[in-house]
C-alpha cells in the first residue's frame, strides 16, 4: 500500500571525488522527493561494519569499508510517498554496468564500489539506517505546496 515514508541516501567518497554531489541532489529534487535531512558524514570502520553486516563474509568487506572512508559522505534523509522503491528506481542496481540507462549508476559509474550512492532496500532498513546516520533534530517537517494536493490512495 502507498506510504509516505523517509529513506537513507549516502553520497558516497567517489561522488564527492567527482563533483557530483550537486548532480544526483538535483536528481532527487527534480523527481519531487523531499530532502528532510541533508549533511556531512565521516563513516567510522564501526559503523561501516554494522551498515554493511549483510556483506561480512565477502572478500571485498574491509576495502569496501576503507573506500567509504576515504572522505566524509553526505547523508540525505528524502521523503516521498513510496520513497525506498522511487529512490532505488532512480539509483539503479548495484552494478553500474547492468543498471538501465537513465538511472543516476548507469549514466556515470562503470564499477563496483564505486557506486556514487548508498540507499537503504527496503523501508525496514531506512528507518534502521535513519537512526544510524541521523539524529532525531536533524531530520526536519516542513510543507511543500505539492503536498498538498495528493489525490486518493497515495496515487
Ligand atoms: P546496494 O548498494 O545496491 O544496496 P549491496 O549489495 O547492499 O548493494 O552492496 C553494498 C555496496 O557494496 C555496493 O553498493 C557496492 O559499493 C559494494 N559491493 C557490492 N558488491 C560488490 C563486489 O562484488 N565487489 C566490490 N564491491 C561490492
Ligand atoms: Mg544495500
Amino acid at each position: 500500500m502507498a506510504d509516505v515514508q523517509k529513506t537513507l541516501v549516502l553520497l558516497k567518497p567517489d561522488a564527492l571525488q567527482r563533483d557530483l554531489l550537486g548532480e544526483i541532489i538535483r536528481r532527487f529534487e527534480l523527481k519531487g522527493l523531499k530532502i528532510v535531512g541533508l549533511k556531512f558524514v565521516r563513516l567510522s570502520e564501526e559503523m561501516l561494519t554494522e551498515h554493511y553486516s549483510h556483506l561480512a563474509d565477502k572478500p571485498f568487506f574491509a576495502s569496501l569499508k576503507s573506500f567509504m572512508m576515504q572522505t566524509p559522505v553526505v547523508g540525505l534523509v528524502l521523503e516521498g510517498i513510496d520513497s525506498v522503491e522511487a529512490v532505488r528506481k532512480i539509483v539503479g542496481v548495484t552494478n553500474p554496468r547492468a543498471a538501465d540507462a537513465g538511472t543516476i549508476r548507469a549514466d556515470f559509474a562503470m564499477n563496483v564500489p564505486s557506486n556514487l550512492i548508498h540507499a537503504s532496500d527496503t523501508a525496514e532498513n531506512a528507518a534502521i539506517e535513519l537512526k544510524r546516520f541521523f539524529k532525531e533534530e536533524e531530520v526536519f517537517s516542513y510543507e511543500k505546496i505539492t503536498d498538498r494536493f495528493q489525490f486518493g490512495e497515495g496515487i
